[in-house]
């Protein structure tokens, strides 16, 4: 039984990836500010023996240092962040403070308490706009955001903490992440978050630019497995890796999907393209799979139905199953 101390775990990701991690027999120490995460996340594990939360922000002095000591966890996955492209060009400064910062509060917390392994939720933004039709690790960083930005300084800050100290560091690159519990309340939610929730409502979406960018889409429950995967894998060395299926889908084709759920959707709105957005994502896996043995297994067409029963409205369940 491993101890896994998760920050962000009320969020979306963290509180499937603590799901995972007890059914799997572990402990998991749980740390969230609700700033965007939420209780209800939890209510599966609230009186679970083997979980145990703290509602306290990661960057309030002592506050991951009371944990570790407390818990001494084998591995901290670091999902808390600021997780949204125009939200980190509307507020910079929460921006870098959850996105850089924070991971240099927990990698003083790994090194100071002997925490072998930490998992950072790193991002496909750090690429930037790519000619690679499947992008690689070996891939020219060059983000087109602040968000893209502080992603790729807080994995460059743990690669260099893991050169000097007994540490071993796993960046996992999210491609665009999707499923049931993401939030569609908010401009800076995820487009099939947002998507889901309108269309079950038969309002339009907006589609910004022309709707052939492309993005590689992952289930959460894929996330959860590599998350896992990482926190548990016992090999020596630090790497970055991309979790994602190698399979792009462009917005028009996304719409086209929801239009097979949805066939009275009204006709999207268009918009112009966002500021540092980027055109074309598409992850390559290869690397995942030979060094975590990570390969997702859920396709678009299954994972979206996810995210279709905890949007619609509640009369139209029974035809989503
Ligand atoms: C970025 C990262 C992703 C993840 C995410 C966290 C890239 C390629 N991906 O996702 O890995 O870290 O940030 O937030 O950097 N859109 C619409 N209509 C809407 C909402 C969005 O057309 O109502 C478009 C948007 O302009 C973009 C695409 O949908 O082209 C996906 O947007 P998103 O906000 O879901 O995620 P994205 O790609 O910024």
């Amino acid at each position: 039984m491993a101890t896994i101390l998760i920050t962000g775990c009320a969020g979306f990701i963290g509180s499937h990836t603590a799901e995972r991690l007890i059914a799997g027999g572990h402990r998991v120490v749980g740390i969230d500010n609700f700033r965007t995460g939420r209780a209800e996340n939890l209510r599966a594990l609230a009186r679970h023996p083997n979980f145990s939360f703290h509602e306290n922000d990661i960057t309030v002095e002592g506050a991951m240092d009371n944990l570790a000591v407390a818990a001494r966890p084998d591995a901290i996955i670091h999902l808390a962040a600021l997780v949204s492209v125009p939200e980190s060009f509307a507020d910079p400064a929460t921006n870098w403070r959850l996105n850089f910062d924070a991971t240099r509060i927990v990698a003083d917390c790994a090194e100071r308490y002997g925490v072998k392994r930490v998992v950072f939720a790193s991002s496909a933004a750090v690429y930037g706009q790519s000619s690679e039709k499947r992008v690689s690790e070996s891939a020219i960083t060059s983000p087109a955001n602040p968000y893209g930005e502080a992603k790729l300084a807080s994995e460059e800050l743990l690669q260099r903490r893991a050169r000097s100290a007994a540490l071993s560091i796993r960046c996992l690159r999210y491609f665009n992440v999707y499923g049931a519990r993401q939030d569609p309340s908010s401009p800076y939610s995820g487009v099939i978050s947002i998507f889901a929730q309108r269309s079950a409502n038969l309002l339009p979406v907006t589609v910004f630019g022309d709707g052939e960018q492309t993005r590689d889409f992952i289930s959460v429950r894929d996330i959860a497995r590599a998350n896992e995967a990482a926190a548990l894998d016992l090999a020596q060395g630090s790497h970055s890796l991309n979790i994602c299926t190698g399979k792009g889908t462009s917005l028009l084709d996304l719409i086209r999907l929801f239009g097979r759920y949805y066939p009275q959707m009204a006709p999207p709105l268009n918009a112009p393209p966002r500021k540092g957005d980027v055109v074309h994502s598409v992850g390559d896996p290869t690397r995942a799979r030979d060094l975590l043995g990570f390969q997702s297994g859920i396709s678009l067409e299954v994972g979206l139905k996810d995210c279709l029963v905890s949007a619609a409205p509640i009369e139209s369940h029974s035809s989503l199953r």
